[in-house]
Parts: structure tokens; C-alpha cells; sequence
């Protein structure tokens, strides 16, 4: 069985692996042109066993279909500092062709009963395998730091209480996504004196090194 899995994940780290380096690159090729970088770091993963058979279950998605209707076995997440970068982010999505778009969707213009906010972009991504050509769909969410941190603080609590959390813990929840709502609009309203300092500071880091 364990064979078994590892061969079935194989493409999906593969496809994983291959899009961190690409989408990290991006981030390499603003700093280049001395333009804020709308990406602010890139991470992936592919799901645990454990995580794809509860959802599948919870679905019902039967395992010889998982290929197709698990959009999310593998997934990539691009953080952001502003909301207005997660636009740019996704119109530059848009345009690759090195995968095709699936599906998205919009958390942040209609979030989540929880309080989740996030962009999700669903690509299928070809990875190439000695047996030949694989396409493998991936997730990609992008949200920005504030937006990452409750969901990071979200999932943590929602795998100790099973997802049934106590009244006041999810009423704290969504008090909590509203404080991240608001440190979001508060940034975007400076933007512009954030990015200044951020470029004299590189500037300064610069020059300090040669
Ligand atoms: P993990 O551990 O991140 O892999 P569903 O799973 O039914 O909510 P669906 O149809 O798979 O939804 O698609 P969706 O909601 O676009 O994407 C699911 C993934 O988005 C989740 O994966 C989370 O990563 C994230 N997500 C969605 N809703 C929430 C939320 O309320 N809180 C947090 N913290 N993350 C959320 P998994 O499989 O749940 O988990």
C-alpha cells in the first residue's frame, strides 16, 4: 500500500517542486528590475495521506477517482504583503503557459462563513515522467501575511477540536479574520510610505554589502 502511495504522489511532488522554482523566480525577476516584488515568499506541499483519505470521505470521492476530484493534493501557497499584489499575482497566473487554469475562486470578495479569506487558482500542470507526460492539478492559493497568519492559527485550533470548536473560540475566529481584514486596509492605505522604506532599506543593505 505504501508503494503504492509513494507512486501516486511521485508526479505530485514532482509538479510541486517544478512550480516553487518557477513562482519563487518571479519574485527574482521584480528584485531585478528594482520593482516591488508582489510575491513575498512561496511554499508547497502535498497533502498527507491521512488528510487526503478524511476528505475524501467527507466528499465522497471514491479513491480511483481522487486523480480528477482532488484538486487539492497538491498545493501551493504565495504570500503577499498587500491585497492589491494578489490581483497582480493572479493576472500574472493568468498569462503563463506553462499550465492551463482550471478553475478559480475568490475568498477574499466573499470569504468564508469561518472567516477565511484567500485567492485560489486551480491549474492543471503537466510534469513530464519516463512513462511520458502527466498532468497533475494543483492548487494555488494566494492571500496575503495577515491573511496566512489566522488561517495558519485557524487550521492549528480546527485540527484540535475536529473542526466543532467551542462558541466562544469560533466567535474569537471571526472577531480575529475582521482584525486581519482591517490590518490588510490599514497597509493598503500606506502602501506607498511602506514600499519607500522597503527600497531605501534595500538601498542601504546594497551598499553595505559591496
Ligand atoms: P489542508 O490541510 O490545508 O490541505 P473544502 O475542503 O470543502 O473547504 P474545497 O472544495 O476542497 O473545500 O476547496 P477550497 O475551500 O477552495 O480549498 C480547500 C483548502 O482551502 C483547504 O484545504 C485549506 O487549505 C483552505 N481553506 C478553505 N477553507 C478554510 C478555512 O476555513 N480555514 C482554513 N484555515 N483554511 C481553509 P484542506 O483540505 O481543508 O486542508
Amino acid at each position: 500500500m505504501i508503494q503504492h502511495w509513494d507512486l501516486f504522489l511521485a508526479p505530485y511532488k514532482q509538479a510541486i517542486d517544478e512550480m516553487k522554482v518557477k513562482l519563487k523566480g518571479m519574485r527574482g525577476q521584480f528584485k531585478m528590475q528594482s520593482e516591488h516584488s508582489p510575491i513575498e515568499f512561496v511554499t508547497g506541499r502535498v497533502k498527507p495521506i491521512a488528510s487526503i483519505l478524511d476528505k475524501a470521505t467527507r466528499k465522497g470521492i471514491s479513491l480511483e477517482k481522487l486523480e480528477d476530484e482532488m484538486q487539492d493534493i497538491a498545493g501551493v501557497r504565495m504570500m503577499c504583503q498587500f491585497v492589491d499584489d494578489i490581483h497582480r499575482v493572479v493576472e500574472i497566473l493568468r498569462i503563463r503557459n506553462d499550465f492551463e487554469i482550471v478553475e478559480e475562486r475568490d475568498y477574499i470578495s466573499s470569504r468564508k462563513n469561518s472567516g477565511y479569506r484567500s485567492y485560489h487558482v486551480v491549474v492543471r500542470y503537466p510534469v513530464q515522467t519516463i512513462e511520458g507526460e502527466k498532468k497533475i492539478l494543483v492548487e494555488i492559493q494566494i492571500r496575503t501575511l495577515a491573511m496566512n497568519f489566522w488561517a495558519t492559527i485557524e487550521h492549528s485550533l480546527n485540527y484540535k477540536y475536529s473542526g466543532q470548536f467551542p462558541q466562544d473560540i469560533k466567535e474569537r475566529l471571526v472577531r480575529a479574520a475582521e482584525a486581519a481584514y482591517l490590518l490588510d486596509a490599514e497597509m493598503s492605505q500606506i502602501r506607498g510610505e511602506i514600499q519607500e522604506a522597503q527600497a531605501i532599506f534595500s538601498r542601504k543593505k546594497e551598499l553595505d554589502s559591496n
